[in-house]
């Protein structure tokens, strides 16, 4: 008998094309992979409008086999305010990264949070602006190093690492708000579920639901896979803690 016919088959989620772009260990396709897998465990996959970011997901649309529309850097929520209010029978995601939501798209996210938009928000923070090589976001921790802070952040010249969920929290429209991780099974089996509740809360039209995502950027924080998921475990989570904020 051939090794192959031994290992068992998993089959991939049909929303989900795999073989992506992005650096080995990467959780953008850890995400991607559980985003189809909610939307075909849902049925809804003719119905989604995904907004995609800018940043190293922006060919998420390629994996992803929904509609969707491609937004300037940030203004996601604003894009996918004018879907949803135009076609409110469909289900329309943003996927975004720290510095997408939580930097130059700030403005964008606490308003449409604030107005209680009624679409779900993918938020994947890890702490650095990828795609562009790795400067500091808004979350690079205190004492990180990138390339805009070599030496490490200092809290002197850039301030403190900013925790959206907590903020979003001081809001009265939001009804969902959860930070996860993906640095075991466990945590991946909570972001799944996480994913699954924001939706559903769109479904059921009950309002505006963000899940923060703790991922990695192996490739801009110079570690192995290994090593940035320990770092996501033992050093973001102290800055980010994981749990729901708000489930109304
Ligand atoms: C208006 C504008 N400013 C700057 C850029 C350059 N830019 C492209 S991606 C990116 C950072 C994205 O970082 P993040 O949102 O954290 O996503 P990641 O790549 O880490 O997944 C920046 C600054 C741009 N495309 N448009
Ligand atoms: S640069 Fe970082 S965020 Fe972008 S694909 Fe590579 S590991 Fe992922």
């Amino acid at each position: 008998m051939r090794v192959s016919a031994l290992i068992p088959k998993y089959p991939e989620p049909e929303t989900y094309v795999g073989r992506t772009h992005y650096c080995p260990g990467c959780g953008h396709a850890t995400l991607h992979k559980i985003l189809g897998e909610v939307i075909d465990e849902l049925g809804i996959r003719k119905k989604v409008i995904l907004v995609e970011p800018v940043g190293c997901s922006v060919l998420a649309l390629r994996y992803l086999k929904v509609d969707g529309i491609q937004g300037p850097h940030g203004r996601a929520p604003a894009i996918a305010t004018a879907v949803k209010r135009l076609k409110p029978e469909k289900i329309v995601l943003t996927y975004q990264g720290d510095g997408d939501l939580a930097a130059i798209g700030t403005n964008e996210i606490l308003h449409a949070a604030n107005r209680g938009e009624l679409f779900s928000v993918i938020f994947v923070n890890n702490a650095v602006y990828g795609m562009t090589g790795g400067q500091m976001a808004p979350t690079t921790l205190i004492g990180q190093k990138s390339t805009t802070t070599p030496t490490g952040r200092m809290i002197e010249y850039a301030g403190y690492p900013l925790r959206i969920c907590e903020l979003l929290n001081t809001l009265d429209a939001p009804v969902y708000l959860e930070r996860v991780s993906l640095y075991d099974v466990e945590q991946i089996a909570r972001a799944r579920a996480a994913l699954k509740k924001a939706i559903t809360n769109q479904i059921e039209k009950k309002g505006f639901s963000l899940v923060e995502v703790l991922s990695n950027c192996p490739t801009n924080w110079k570690m192995t896979p290994e090593e940035s998921w320990r770092f996501v475990k033992e050093e973001m989570t102290k800055i980010f803690p994981l749990g729901i904020f708000r489930d109304r």
